[in-house]
């Protein structure tokens, strides 16, 4: 806590700094709710941006810092709307950048605490999963005529299966902990599918598809409901950059339709709930389908397959490879992690007319 104390001193916020706690449940960086003690301030979150996994953190925060702001200004002309509440809003570092760089090399950000929120690891209502569809599915609207021209890669390749695929061959060759012999089973399985997961890579490097502003990291828990469980928040933008309008609509699909957890130890939980993903879809294409092309809304069903599949082949890589890149809480978490995400592919794999159906009628 005095670490951070002594962090929050170089940022700009109001008010007494009575704790700071841990938060959240994301993977990568590490996150933690400020509390002040006066009523008209703010309380705020701070986070260390994991600058291991973002190269260059002062680029991602500029593209942050353009989004934030373009959000904002829309809201700001929307009557009704709150700002405060509905954008996440950045808190600047006292020099006026939009982060600080502590002595150590470490780099923090702040934001407004979004207050009365609920973020959600498991959807179990349709009711939930249309507010997440509508919200991200407007997110991507709100920010499509963003000015200023491209905004900056933040991890080059990201969503690009051919090459995390071949991130996997080579881990399993190198086999750096041991690991390899462990996971015969489950290479084999994400191998014999791999053809058919290179479809929407594929359209998008011939150009058959377009590439759009997208957030890239569209788990249910990025998107924060009200007490009232109606959409607010769209947060979590360390990877918001150029993309297809498939990886945004997959993630969701992959975490809001999934009757398990994420890396559920008893896969008899994880299946896909058909509801929940006719809820998702409906909301999403409310917003987006005035924008899409043909070709890009024909292949949105194979996109709920190729979210768990992709993040399933990155759980497995990071297991071979010896835990560097996900956090994980025991020694075989990210294995546990690929099996729950291929359980939930086969789930889908079965129901895969229904889904294709779905995105017709929604479409
Ligand atoms: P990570 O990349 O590690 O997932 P996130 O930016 O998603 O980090 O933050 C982790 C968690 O912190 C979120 O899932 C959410 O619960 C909470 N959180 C993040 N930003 C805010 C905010 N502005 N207001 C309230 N809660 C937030
Ligand atoms: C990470 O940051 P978080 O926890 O929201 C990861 C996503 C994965 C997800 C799996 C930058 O998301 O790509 O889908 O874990 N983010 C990054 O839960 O790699
Ligand atoms: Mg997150």
């Amino acid at each position: 806590m005095n670490n951070q104390q002594a962090i929050l001193k170089n940022f700009s916020a109001k008010g007494t700094i009575v704790s700071v706690l841990p938060y959240g449940s994301g993977h990568i960086n590490d996150t933690y709710k400020v509390e002040t003690a006066e009523k008209e301030c703010f309380n705020y979150i701070l986070q260390r941006i994991n600058h291991k996994i973002f190269k260059n953190v002062p680029g991602l925060m500029d593209n942050i810092d353009r989004v934030t702001r373009y959000i904002r200004k829309k809201l700001e002309n929307t009557p009704g709307a709150d700002p405060n509440r509905q954008g996440l809003t950045l808190i600047p570092a006292l020099d006026g950048k939009s982060y600080y760089q502590d002595q150590d090399g470490n780099f923090w950000r702040m934001y407004i605490f979004i207050e009365d929120n609920r973020s959600y690891d498991i959807v179990d209502t349709p009711e939930k999963a249309y507010e997440g569809g509508r919200m991200f599915g407007k997110f991507q609207s709100m920010i499509a005529d963003l000015p200023g021209g491209p905004l900056y890669e933040t991890i080059p390749d990201f969503h690009n299966i051919d090459m995390r695929l071949e991130t996997l061959r080579k881990t399993i060759e190198k086999d750096p902990v041991g690991r390899a012999s462990l996971v015969t089973a489950e290479a084999e399985f994400v191998f014999a599918r791999a053809e058919e997961m290179g479809t929407i890579l594929h359209l998008g490097q011939k150009g058959l598809i377009p590439q759009r502003i997208t957030h890239n990291d569209t788990k249910f828990n990025n998107v924060l409901l009200d007490s009232n469980d109606k959409g607010l928040c769209v947060i979590d933008l360390d990877t918001v950059m150029p993309g297809y309008v498939h990886y945004d609509f997959g993630d969701s699909i992959r975490t809001s339709t999934n009757t398990g957890a994420e890396d559920d130890p008893d896969l008899t939980r994880v299946e896909m709930d058909i509801r929940l993903f006719e809820a998702y879809t409906k909301g999403f294409l409310e917003e987006t389908r005035s924008t899409l092309t043909p070709l890009e809304l024909d292949n949105l069903a194979l996109a709920g397959k190729l979210l768990p599949y992709m993040i399933g082949v990155r759980f497995l890589t990071d297991y071979v490879d010896g835990d560097n890149y996900f956090k994980i809480k025991h020694e075989h978490h990210n294995l546990q992690r690929a099996r729950a995400q291929f359980k939930l592919l086969m789930s889908q794999e079965r129901q895969f007319g229904a889904m294709q159906d779905i995105v017709r009628r929604n479409a």
